[in-house]
């Protein structure tokens, strides 16, 4: 049993010194880590269903999630190796080996990877190679330490084995006997003592060795990672040429309410990326090609020469639920698609565009909507101010009002094709989701926060509401079911959220149901029809019960 345990442990080390070789190497040479490398293969193959119950569960988090479900799971499978490896060294060996095939397999089929081979395939490689290494050898020297106690001779590895140097001067006679006859019981005996404390010493110091080859390949890793996460000194925002309106007043200074923009700290994240890619906008550029008449290759240098545009937008992601908070809104600095495109020239029969990014990730977009004269889609470099932060798409991105992000806002693209919708299928429209997804009309509940006990009296309820690109004309709350017209913030850009407040409803004593629903610029009302987020939007009434006592 406790050889087991230490089987156990032996494994788990193992495993250890692996990956923290593999993402020491990994960060020296710039390559691809395995762990994400499975970890991205994991978010493409798994089902919407389990996506959707990841968001809804951890929100942002869900990539640390599962970044530390795959250490777990490969700590236990190690474990599982070490733990076996006491009885079944081969299969133990094979089961470590196996293991660090499926890292190789990842880094050579992932997605956005285009480092040259070698550099591809090392640190999975290293991650094979040093925890199967490590494990024999611990196995081996956990053999010989077995061994070496009784003073008994076995099937030790080779060298691995001390013999007691000396004969023990007080052995009794038994002892003396043929091997067959060697009692099981320990021998109380100095020299036993030593030469077994010897190869547990040996043991321990190749443990040591391999747990040191992890700490330091682990600790490499992390300072890698630590390098500047802000774009903020990488460039000079040029002026735009039509700058974005000045902002009447679209916040009514409500406590607890959304503020009507959204910082570049507080904007909500949504992605496919384990690891968020770090550009260089000095060698970024973008292929525009497909069904243009002249096809181009854009770098950064050539948008800041553009003509740029600025413009408030809000940002919305698909998987919302029905009073979920993805969505920000955002000082975009950008040149316009359109702009782009016609000096591109469109061949006829196009009707999408395929943008990629430069993890692999694609998106098709209605070429309607990147055209549309009164419609400002952007390859946006600016985000309030500030160039783009890396996690937000640095050093380009696209941002196009009244689509959802999984069709529009494409981050770190590098790669935009003029095509048709149906000659491909984008990231998440080959995973059940909708190939064309304008923003749902809806409108959410925010002060009081549900489930906060209210006195009777008068109270404020205030929200946000969207009908982003078409613009919000009404919000009403049912107040059981009653409607009553709620003030909308003066503010009225329709690429945006709008601020809404009912400022003195009279609560009464009890249990009251709160809903609300936002009526557009066209007179069309939210629809009321519960819809869960695939494949393109939630919809239904945004609904909270307040207890008043
Ligand atoms: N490269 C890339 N761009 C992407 C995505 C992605 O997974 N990869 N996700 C899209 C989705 S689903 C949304 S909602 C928005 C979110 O943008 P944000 O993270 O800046 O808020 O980015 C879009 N652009
Ligand atoms: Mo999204």
């Amino acid at each position: 049993m406790q050889a087991r345990a230490t089987g156990a442990v032996s494994g788990l080390l193992a495993a250890f010194a692996g990956v923290g070789a593999a993402e020491g190497v990994a960060t020296a040479i710039s390559g691809p880590s395995p762990v994400v490398a499975v970890g991205t293969w994991a978010i493409d193959t798994s089902p919407p269903w389990l996506r959707e119950w990841a968001i809804r569960n951890f929100g942002v988090d869900d990539k640390q999630v599962l970044v530390t479900g795959m250490l777990v799971t490969i700590a236990l499978l190690g474990a599982l190796a070490g733990a076996l490896g006491v009885t079944h060294r081969r299969l133990a060996v094979g089961l470590t080996a196996a293991v660090g095939a499926v890292g190789v397999l990842a880094v050579m089929t992932a997605r956005g990877l285009h480092d040259p081979a070698l550099v591809r395939i090392s640190p999975a490689l290293v991650a094979l190679v040093v925890s199967t290494a490590a494990l024999v050898l611990l196995l081996r020297g956990l053999a010989a330490a077995a061994d070496a106690a009784p003073p008994e001779p076995g099937p030790a590895g080779p060298g691995a084995r001390v013999t007691p140097r000396e004969a023990p001067a007080e052995v009794t006679p038994e002892l003396e006997r043929p091997a067959v006859m060697i009692p099981t019981r320990r021998p109380i005996s100095l020299a036993a003592d030593l030469a077994g404390g010897l190869d547990r010493r040996a043991f321990l110091r190749t443990a040591g060795v391999i747990g040191a080859v992890g700490v330091a390949g682990g600790a490499f890793w992390k300072l890698g990672e630590q390098g500047s996460y802000a774009t903020s000194g990488l460039i000079t925002l040029p002026r735009p040429a039509s700058p974005a309106a000045v902002v009447g007043k679209a916040d009514f200074g409500i406590p607890g309410l959304t503020s009507y923009f959204t910082t570049n700290d507080d904007f909500y994240r949504i992605d496919t990326a384990l690891v968020v890619p770090r550009l260089d906008h000095n060698t970024w550029s973008m292929k525009i090609h497909g069904l243009v008449d002249h096809p181009i290759t854009l770098r950064f240098d050539d948008l800041l020469k553009a003509p740029l545009i600025e413009r408030d937008v809000t940002l919305m992601c698909v998987s919302n639920e029905v009073g979920g908070y993805y969505n920000g809104t955002a000082r975009w600095l950008g040149v316009r698609v359109a702009d782009v495109l016609a000096s591109v020239g469109i061949k006829p029969g196009a009707d999408a565009v395929k943008s990629t990014s430069s993890d692999g990730w694609t998106c098709g977009t209605p070429l309607s909507a990147l055209t549309d004269p009164s419609r400002d889609a952007m390859f946006a470099i600016g985000m309030n101010g500030q160039p783009l932060p890396y996690d937000h798409g640095f050093p380009v991105r696209m941002v196009v009002p009244g689509l959802y992000g999984f069709v529009s806002a494409t981050k770190w693209i590098t790669e935009f094709e003029v095509t048709r919708f149906d000659e491909f299928e984008a990231y998440w429209t080959s995973r059940g989701w909708s190939a064309q997804a304008p923003v749902k009309t809806q409108s959410r509940i925010e002060v009081p926060r549900p489930y906060r006990d209210l006195l009777t009296g008068q109270t404020e309820l205030a929200g946000m509401s969207w009908a982003v690109h078409r613009g919000v004309s009404k919000v009403e709350v049912l107040i059981d079911d009653e409607p009553f017209v709620a003030q909308l913030a003066p503010w009225d850009n329709p690429d945006t959220w709008r601020q809404w407040r009912l400022p003195n409803w009279k609560a009464t004593k009890g249990d009251h149901t709160i809903a609300v629903r936002a009526t557009d610029i066209l007179g069309e009302v939210q629809s009321a029809r519960r819809a869960r987020p695939d494949p393109d939007g939630a919809s239904g009434y945004h609904t909270v019960v307040l207890p008043v006592t």
